[in-house]
């Protein structure tokens, strides 16, 4: 049985404020890696591993995510470059009871990568439990993941539907071509 390779890789979690960033991140995440906002760059980063499983043909890969939260309220305009510098995938979250906030995931992303250049992203449309309050769906997420060349996944933070999935989904992207 051949070793896992064991690499560590910088996520950022981006989205309007109060579209469910934290919320996806705490229910991924059992291990609190530093509880502390770290105040000067105005991030929060949790660390959690995520195992690739390859099928034998090639070593697993133990890719520990080193994931970065905004605390607080942050807005496109404020948030700091040290932010993104040295991010290898992002996740981009909107809410599906707010339509602009779909609209902003291309500005994040677009902001995003005059820093990183082009890294691996899924578009995460939450708050799947409420459905009933719904004012787009799938096939607006297609649309917005074909034009930004990102996946989409529809998740909710609150019953936990595709949460972890999203996780694995980013830590494949990233490690794709890697053997
Ligand atoms: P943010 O980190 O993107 O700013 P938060 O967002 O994680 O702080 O969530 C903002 C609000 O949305 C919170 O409600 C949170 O409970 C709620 N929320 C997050 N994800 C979901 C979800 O999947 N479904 C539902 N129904 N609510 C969700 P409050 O009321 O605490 O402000
Ligand atoms: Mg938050």
């Amino acid at each position: 049985m051949m070793a896992a390779k064991k690499v560590s890789k910088k996520i950022v979690v981006l989205g309007d404020p109060a579209v469910g960033k934290t919320s996806l991140i705490r229910r991924f995440v059992i291990n609190a890696f530093d509880d502390k906002y770290l105040t000067t760059i105005g991030a929060k980063i949790v660390k959690k591993e995520v195992q690739l499983r390859s099928g034998g043909a090639k070593p697993d890969i133990d890719v520990t995510l080193m994931i970065w939260d905004v605390a607080g309220q942050k807005t496109l305009g404020n948030v700091k470059q040290a932010y993104y510098r040295g991010s290898e995938g992002a996740m981009i979250v909107c809410d599906i009871t707010r339509r602009e906030t779909l609209l902003s995931t291309i500005d994040w992303i677009k902001t995003l990568m005059q820093v990183t250049g082009e890294i691996p992203v899924v578009l995460l449309a939450n708050k799947c439990d409420l459905m009933d309050k719904a004012l787009f769906g799938e096939k607006e997420m297609s649309e917005v993941s074909k034009k930004l060349n990102a996946s989409f996944m529809m998740t909710s933070a609150k019953d936990g539907r595709n949460v972890g999935e999203a996780f694995q989904n980013i830590s494949e992207s990233m490690l794709e071509g890697m053997s």
